[in-house]
């Protein structure tokens, strides 16, 4: 029996923390990395993450700066624990399989499920058994091919892929999954960046940021917009602080007065440890949940009336005329926003706004950066395209300091969509994988993670093989989720870490363990790299360091590949053979397919890799008009009735998306609970709740139907006035799977109308 046990349950609360980083967050960092492994094993990772020949840093999307820029602890706590969570020496044996059942290891939390430690051989839920027992990989990848081939249509698979994934790896995924006949491809970004590549590429003709760290460096005016830098991107508070000290100014726009946003004492440089830090944002606008696109209509309104005021001093009539389209119908339409909505939705005041207006004017270049607390509300796609109309206004797209910049999660998650992991991938690129490898990749648009679970609800898909993340417990509706999947035939996943997806079975479960960015990776005696592309369009090789977890593990190429080779027989122009033992044919590959990776093996053979073409960022707009695109969008604002709260789903400090490290949200000041909802004290007043009440979160939906969270402890927060927070994954039981962003079909897991009611079973 391991001795791992869950943390107690003891809540304790300290006032929130008014700064990120410094010594305390590399304590904190080196303390799980040798609770997980040795200390030789931490300094091998620590020494060569984010380093020009070392790994890439497996935790989120933020770049590197240029190799000889780079300090030599280029990391920050967060990247130091991922590391260190995947470089762990504990181990998932046959043994614990036996010991174990799946119902017992179904009741277990995503702690305990995480600090096994890394799984080691491939293993399998037979139907009807009740535990996992152990499968060689032959017969694992035979079984998976012969229940692919045995499918009435090949769009009953789902291929889920989670940004961890290597290009390699992920354009070898989506070349079999299409080979095999089916676009069904959903990925992470569909809950995560979905309303940002809907909002960019309808509005610019990319689905990516336009911005370079240099620009962000040399910006005049930074918003961050619905971003909580320091935890999700802490090393974007390094950025932001060359910012300042170059004279630009910070404007944060948050529900919360997130720690990292205030001030940041850097722990790379000696005035971090023992000085006050930099402060971060100049104004700090603590708006009402989903406010953010009233906010910029304001902003918007207010820009064309100085122009009215001032001919020719305010807009950039230049980038206007000779760029974009829809200017006259936007402006008519921004200018009918009134005060009276925009105070209500925003819940700020006009100074503020006013105040923000200032800052607007007397700033040449400016950068929008945003993540979750946009893209994951039902108005999100419109709120991201309102953000490009301010942008383009003052022509701050594609020129040096200025553009928008969608600051991605997981470590790979853009590299993949270039790959073509997407179910939606433009004809030109299917083109082009056809003529490359001679077959027709279907046409029909494939399933999103939404679409895709209601079709194994619905009995129309029955195979689902994840590689990387964590389906179960990443998707909204828990419940209907966990049943789509246990209605499968098969569900299989590919992971180094256990976790929720494995407890929760088709008939035929299996997991198959793969090399982590962390391990070496040898194919045929020959070291292999892998590559990844960051949130700047920067692509770079990484390579693993250390022994592999276990002798029988199979790189994530190496699984693809064999696979696709026995579901697909022999396809003389797909050598799958040769991708496994050579990455470097997988690159010839990559550079005939996907534009912007001509002599890719060259080029990424540079320390530092290279930057991908954006032709935005050169005001080349790949949009049916060629022309950038201003958009009419409809004021709204969410819409939550008395007595309720408008709840948005979030990442504590201690946790890798599904996965948690620890029970504390340090800069929150949340201690040893996770089962906590952060309300405003005057709201609370408001519906008569105490502080430290234990209350059930009751979401309602259009339907009728309620979905209950159980026994959450009151914490009174400065959170805005409406609004609540509560960590995920434990909230996503509350996302009705039909509450989905307009257009992008992203779960709105920032935007969840709950009651709080005493809590039912008591706890
Ligand atoms: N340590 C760590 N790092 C991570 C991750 C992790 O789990 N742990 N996950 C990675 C991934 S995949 C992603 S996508 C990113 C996510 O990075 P974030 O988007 O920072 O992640 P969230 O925790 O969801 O935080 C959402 C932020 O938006 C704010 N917010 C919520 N609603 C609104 C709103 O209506 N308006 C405004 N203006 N603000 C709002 C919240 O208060 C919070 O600060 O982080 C990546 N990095
Ligand atoms: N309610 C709510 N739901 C959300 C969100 C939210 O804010 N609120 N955020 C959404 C977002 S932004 C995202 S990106 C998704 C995240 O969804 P996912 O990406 O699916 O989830 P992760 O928790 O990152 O996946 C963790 C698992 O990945 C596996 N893994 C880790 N590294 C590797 C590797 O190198 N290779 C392989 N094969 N496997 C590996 C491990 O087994 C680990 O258990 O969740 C989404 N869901
Ligand atoms: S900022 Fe992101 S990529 Fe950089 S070290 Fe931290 S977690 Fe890793
Ligand atoms: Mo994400």
């Amino acid at each position: 029996m391991s001795s791992i046990e869950d943390p107690i349950d003891d809540l304790s609360v300290t006032p929130p923390k008014t700064y990120a980083a410094g010594v305390p967050a590399v304590t904190h960092a080196l303390r799980y990395s040798l609770e997980q492994t040795s200390v030789k094993r931490t300094a091998l990772t620590l020494l060569n993450i984010n380093q020009a020949k070392g790994i890439d840093c497996p935790g989120c999307a933020w770049p590197e700066p240029k190799p000889g820029q780079r300090h030599m602890n280029e990391y920050c706590e967060n990247g130091a624990k991922h590391i260190n969570d995947e470089a762990t020496s504990r181990r998932v044996t046959r043994e614990f399989f036996a010991e174990h059942s799946i119902a017992e290891l179904d009741g277990k939390s995503d702690y305990w499920l995480n600090q096994q430690g890394r799984l080691t051989e491939p293993m399998v839920k037979r139907p009807g058994a009740t535990h996992y027992e152990p499968i060689d990989w032959d017969e694992a990848l035979g079984l998976l091919a012969d229940e692919l081939k045995a499918l009435a249509s090949p769009d009953e698979a789902l291929f889920y892929v989670s940004g961890r994934l290597s290009n390699e790896a992920a354009f070898l995924l989506q070349l079999f999954a299409r080979a095999y006949g089916t676009n069904n491809l959903p990925d992470c970004s569909n809950m995560c960046h979905e309303s940002s590549g809907s909002a960019l590429n309808e509005t610019l003709g990319t689905g990516k940021g336009t911005v370079s760290l240099d620009d962000i460096h040399s910006a005049d005016l930074v918003f961050v917009v619905g971003q909580n830098p320091g935890t999700n991107h802490p090393r974007m508070l390094s950025a932001l602080e060359e910012t300042k000290r170059n004279g630009g100014k910070v404007v944060a726009v948050n529900t919360l007065p997130e720690a990292g946003l205030m001030r940041f004492k850097n722990p790379q440089v000696p005035r971090g440890i023992v000085g006050r830090g930099t402060a971060i944002a100049d104004q700090f606008l603590h708006i009402r949940a989903g406010g953010d696109l009233a906010l910029f209509q304001a902003l918007n309104r207010l820009l064309l009336e100085a122009e009215d005021a001032a001919p020719g001093t305010v807009l950039d009539h230049e980038f206007i005329e000779a760029h974009s389209t829809g200017f006259a119908e936007f402006s008519e339409h921004v200018r009918q926003v009134t005060w009276e909505h925009v105070l209500d939705a925003t819940g700020l005041t006009r100074e503020e706004i006013e105040e923000v207006h200032q800052r607007v004017l007397a700033s040449k270049n400016i950068i929008v950066c945003w993540a979750m607390g946009l893209t994951q509300h039902k108005h999100g796609v419109p709120s991201i395209r309102e953000v490009v109309n301010f942008q383009m206004l003052r022509g701050n797209i594609g020129r040096p300091g200025a553009g928008v910049c969608p600051v991605r999660g997981h470590s790979n998650v853009q590299g993949d969509r270039t790959m073509g992991v997407w179910e939606r991938m433009p004809q030109a690129f299917l083109d082009a994988l056809g003529t490359e490898f001679g077959f027709t990749p279907p046409t029909k648009h494939g399933l999103d993670a939404v679409n895709g679970i209601r079709a194994m609800y619905e009995g129309q898909a029955k195979f689902f093989l994840g590689v990387a993340g964590n389906f179960v417990r990443a998707t909204p509706d828990s419940a209907v989720t966990e049943q789509a999947m246990r209605g499968c035939r098969l569900t299989a996943h590919v992971s180094t870490k256990l976790n929720r997806s494995h407890t929760v079975c088709g008939d035929i479960a299996l997991i198959l363990p793969t090399l982590g960015r962390s391990d070496k990776d040898f194919q045929n005696g020959v070291e292999q790299f892998i590559t990844v592309e960051d949130s700047m369009s920067d692509v770079h090789a990484s390579r693993g360091k250390l022994p592999p977890a276990s002798p029988h593990l199979l790189s994530e190429v190496a699984i693809i590949s064999r696979l696709a080779s026995l579901t697909l027989g022999d396809m003389p122009a797909l050598p799958w053979k040769d991708f496994e033992a050579d990455y470097g044919t997988i690159r010839d590959r990559i550079s005939r397919v996907v534009p912007g990776f001509e002599n890719f093996n060259e080029k990424v053979s540079v320390p530092g890799g290279f930057n991908l073409p954006n032709p935005a960022r050169s005001r080349t707009f790949r949009t049916p008009s060629g022309k950038a695109v201003f958009t009419r969008n409809d004021f709204t604002m969410p819409h939550v009735p008395e007595g309720h709260l408008l709840l948005q789903t979030l990442r504590s400090h201690d946790q890798w998306n599904t996965i948690w490290y620890a029970p504390n949200d340090r800069y929150r000041g949340i201690h040893d609970a996770r089962r906590v909802v952060m309300v405003n004290p005057a709201d609370l007043k408001d519906l008569g709740i105490a502080d430290r009440d234990m209350v059930d979160l009751v979401s309602i939906w259009t339907d009728g139907s309620e979905r209950r969270a159980e026994n959450f402890r009151v914490v009174p927060y400065p959170a805005s006035r409406g609004s609540a927070a509560a960590y995920y994954p434990e909230t996503n039981v509350l996302v009705p799977l039909d509450s989905v962003a307009d257009i992008s079909n992203c779960p709105t897991s920032k935007g969840v109308v709950v009651r709080l009611e005493p809590a039912s079973s008591a706890g």
